[in-house]
């Protein structure tokens, strides 16, 4: 009786400080909370960045941090761990707490996220009878052990907020019911037993499964894509509130692909609908992007991610994205009273506008009218007050009364990133290389009858695996002869008796005789989704030569195995690896493909963003000081047409003042000669403000007012252009019109100049009198920033 007394005791005690929800929200300390959060993937930028995006999410207005959980970086080779550098997740974690902010924590462990093998080690493949991601004893038994583990690092270090902590929510798979269907009777109970298996780690914070319609009670189903205003069908209990897990902010990215550029006013629209439909959490995915250092893509995916996030891919804040947001989610804020505990209706202000009304008892009320009309703007009557509705736009009126924002109306800064070479790599003597070996049957590591699966070969230590058969040729006459390749690999590199042919298939000549056939089959990344991701194949499928008159088919032959390129083995991508081999000096007249370049370089001065430009070079992998910062493949440029990555950034912290080892394997023909070291910073900002845009916004607060300011510690130092007036044009590009107050300049200079930031009220008296009488006005600021 005692013992019952004292658990249940206990269980109050722990309830108190538990993260609930109920329909309208998570609560948190007991209370409701509207909260916005932002994707921040530790490994895809390093701990000396951590502390700066986290500061600049909190300043966007973001309350919590996302990350996924990357299992294949922090358990490698089964039962080896690692939790050090970029892969100290307890660290990133006390790093979002330091800056008072949430966490939620996607433990997966199946991520996606655009990262090899969707985030499962690679051993995992190997597990005997293994099914991942289904109702399969092995998979369930390894997935168990990690979820756990994890789960007890984080109360161990006393991370959950029901510790007193700053981990609200833990998510457990990941989009599963896109591929629930393929698993047939066995993805229904591997979707229960998974969330009963969570809500037994007992963390006292609720868990979540994004798309999973009916995920079983208490794991709250969410929602994610890029309008979930739109298209989330809601909780499927009505005790759980409506989440956003991931608010595409932009799209990743293939090699040859476009940036998906996403504006501000369209995130703003959908994210301000979730609102007013009564979402109360958002997340942004990717927050900041960042990264995809080393070898941890999914196939075909640039090193850079998300680029085009309210923070780029260096953490610079992306103009005006970054701002809108910012203004998006205090207006939000400012309405939190009534929209965690208002009355929620819905009354239709004409044939495409609606407005959403909040109401509490207290008194309070926060509106959100909205204009689904793409084409047009319109003027409503909200409460007898006439409101002018920009076309395809939301304002929010957090007092029922006063706008202080509109989706489609942007107040902030713009801003424009530019590149500047600071050192040029093109000095020939200042280069030395090496050639990769072109391995061959008589050298090979291991030989076999049969084309192998690659990643069953490599385990996924590397892209690039060696097939090479000795092929026995007798001709009468010199006919033409192709070699034809089938392959599930992402590249193939031919060479016949060492003499490279070319890239997939490709007309070869033979000698009478042994020859030696050897290909190079390169991976860019491996796969991160679907069914049946274990079952996957890669590599070389088919070999033949086909001549004149016959089709021979290799397939069947011994062929000989190398894993990896020889200079991965002997790691001369570092100081002390480089020391193995014997580089040579550089031939530019000598070039060829497969080869490994070697120099060295300064730091640039300064705080801005390093990157090198390999706009001349065509695929491989860079090393700074021993630091893989990537692949890269800037040639599809040429194959495809259209554009391919250029920049790969260097983190600071790779970097030295003087001396850096660069080192890079070229696979193509490259010339490292072109490769420029270069800084990247927003270096002209630009603010605009029309008069007749800020009509519909009422509030005093918000007063029409240009506001620039400048990054890293640097000042206004030009006013480029400003002209109160009828200006035109876009960021930095502008031009006066036919109404322009000749003070404009003058009067922003004095304002601006030297300072880190600035703001200039729009008004007529401000600028010496009214340049135009009767006509309405816009001031447009461009100014440098250095
Ligand atoms: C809950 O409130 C207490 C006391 O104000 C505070 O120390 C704690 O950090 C809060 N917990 C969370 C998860 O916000
Ligand atoms: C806006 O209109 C489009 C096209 O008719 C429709 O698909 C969408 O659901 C509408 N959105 C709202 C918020 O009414
Ligand atoms: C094939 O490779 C073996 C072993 O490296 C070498 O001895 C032989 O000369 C090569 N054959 C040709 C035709 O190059
Ligand atoms: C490739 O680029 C050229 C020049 O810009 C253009 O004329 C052509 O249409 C493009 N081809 C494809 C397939 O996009
Ligand atoms: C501004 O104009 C310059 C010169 O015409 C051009 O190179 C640059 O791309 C333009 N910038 C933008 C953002 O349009
Ligand atoms: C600006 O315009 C006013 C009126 O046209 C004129 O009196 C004044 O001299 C001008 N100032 C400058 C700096 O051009
Ligand atoms: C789930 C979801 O909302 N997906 C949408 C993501 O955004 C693209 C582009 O706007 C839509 O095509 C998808 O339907």
């Amino acid at each position: 009786m005692k013992i019952v007394v004292v658990l249940f005791m206990l269980v109050i005690v722990a309830r108190g400080r538990d993260v609930t929800y109920d329909r309208r929200s998570l609560i948190i300390n007991g209370t409701r909370r509207l909260l916005f959060s932002g994707s921040i993937h530790y490994p895809r930028s390093t701990p000396q960045m951590w502390a700066n995006l986290i500061g600049q999410a909190k300043k966007g207005g973001l309350d919590v941090i996302q990350t996924y959980v990357f299992w294949n970086i922090h358990e490698p080779l089964q039962g080896k761990f690692n939790f050090e550098g970029r892969y100290d997740l307890v660290r990133f974690i006390k790093e979002v707490r330091n800056q008072g902010l949430y966490v939620s924590l996607r433990i997966g462990p199946f991520i996606e996220s655009e990262w090899k093998y969707g985030g499962f080690p690679f051993w995992l493949h190997d597990i005997s009878g293994i099914v991942f991601r289904s109702d399969n004893e092995p998979f369930k038994f390894y997935m168990q052990k990690f979820v756990s583990m994890v789960v007890n690092m984080m109360k161990s270090e006393g991370l959950y907020a029901s510790q007193g902590g700053p981990i609200i929510i833990s998510q457990i798979e990941n989009e599963y019911q896109l591929v629930e269907g393929g698993f047939h009777e066995k993805g229904p109970p591997y979707v229960i037993w998974a969330a009963s298996m969570a809500v037994g780690l007992r963390t006292g914070v609720p868990w979540m499964m994004c798309k999973q319609d009916d995920a079983p009670d208490p794991v709250i189903n969410t929602c994610n894509g890029m309008s979930c205003g739109e298209t989330f069908a809601g909780p499927n209990s009505p005790n759980k509130p409506a989440m956003w897990t991931e608010n595409w902010t932009s799209f990743y990215q293939v090699y040859g692909g476009e940036p998906y550029r996403r504006s501000a006013e369209d995130i703003a629209f959908h994210v301000a609908l979730f609102i007013a439909k009564g979402g109360s959490f958002v997340n942004y995915y990717m927050y900041h992007g960042g990264t995809n250092l080393g070898r941890s893509t999914s196939s075909y995916v640039t090193t850079s991610y998300y680029d085009e996030a309210p923070l780029d891919e260096y953490g610079l804040k992306r103009h005006p994205k970054w701002d809108h947001l910012r203004d998006l989610h205090a207006a939000v804020k400012q309405s939190s009273q009534p929209l965690l505990w208002g009355k929620h209706t819905k009354i239709s202000l004409g044939l495409f506008q609606q407005a959403y009304i909040f109401q509490a008892n207290s008194g309070s009320c926060a509106a959100f009218l909205v204009n689904n009309d793409t084409t047009s703007k319109v003027t409503v009557q909200f409460h007898n007050v006439a409101y002018d509705l920009p076309q395809k736009s939301i304002s929010i009126l957090p007092d029922c009364k006063n706008v202080v924002f509109n989706s489609a109306t942007v107040n902030a800064q713009s801003g424009v990133r530019s590149t500047t070479a600071v050192t040029y790599l093109n000095q020939a003597k200042n280069w030395l290389t090496f050639a990769e070996k072109v391995s061959n049957v008589n050298k090979a590591s291991f030989t076999r009858s049969g084309l192998l699966d690659q990643l069953t070969i490599t385990k996924d230590t590397t892209d690039y695996l060696w097939y090479t058969v000795s092929y026995d040729y007798t001709s009468s006459d010199d006919q033409q002869l192709l070699l034809q390749v089938n392959s599930q690999a992402h590249v193939i590199h031919a060479f016949v008796n060492d003499a490279f042919i070319g890239t997939w298939i490709k007309p070869i000549s033979l000698l009478n005789g042994k020859n030696n056939i050897s290909l190079l089959s390169v991976m860019v990344g491996s796969p991160d989704a679907g069914a049946y991701l274990e079952h996957r194949i890669f590599g070389l499928q088919r070999v033949r030569i086909q001549g004149k008159m016959d089709v021979q088919d290799l397939n069947n032959q011994l062929w000989g195995y190398q894993v990896g390129l020889q200079g991965e083995q002997l790691e001369i991508y570092t100081e002390k690896g480089a020391q193995s081999v014997e580089w040579r000096t550089f031939d530019k007249f000598a070039q060829k493909p497969m080869v490994w370049y070697k120099t060295t370089f300064d730091a640039p001065p300064g705080r801005d963003t390093v990157a090198l430009n390999l706009q001349s070079m065509g695929k491989g992998e860079i090393w700074i000081n021993g630091e893989s910062i990537g692949r890269y493949w800037v040639s599809f440029l040429t194959l495809q047409n259209q554009s391919s990555q250029t920049l790969y950034h260097i983190p600071h912290s790779f970097l030295k003042p003087s001396k850096n080892l660069l080192v890079l394997f070229e696979e193509m023909n490259g010339d490292p000669l072109q490769i420029t070291l270069e800084t990247i910073s927003v270096s002209s900002v630009c603010g605009a403000v029309s008069e007749s845009n800020m009509r519909q916004i009422l509030s005093p607060i918000r007063r029409p007012k240009v506001q620039l300011y400048c990054h890293q510690g640097k000042r206004i130092s030009v006013i480029d252009f400003a002209s109160y007036g009828s200006p035109t044009g876009d960021c930095p590009n502008y031009s006066v019109g036919s109404c322009h107050s000749n003070s404009s300049k003058t009067v922003v200079e004095e304002v601006c100049l030297g300072k880190r930031r600035c703001s200039i009220s729009v008004s007529a008296s401000r600028f010496g009198g009214d340049p135009c009488p009767g006509t309405s006005k816009s001031l447009l600021v461009a100014a440098s920033c250095s």
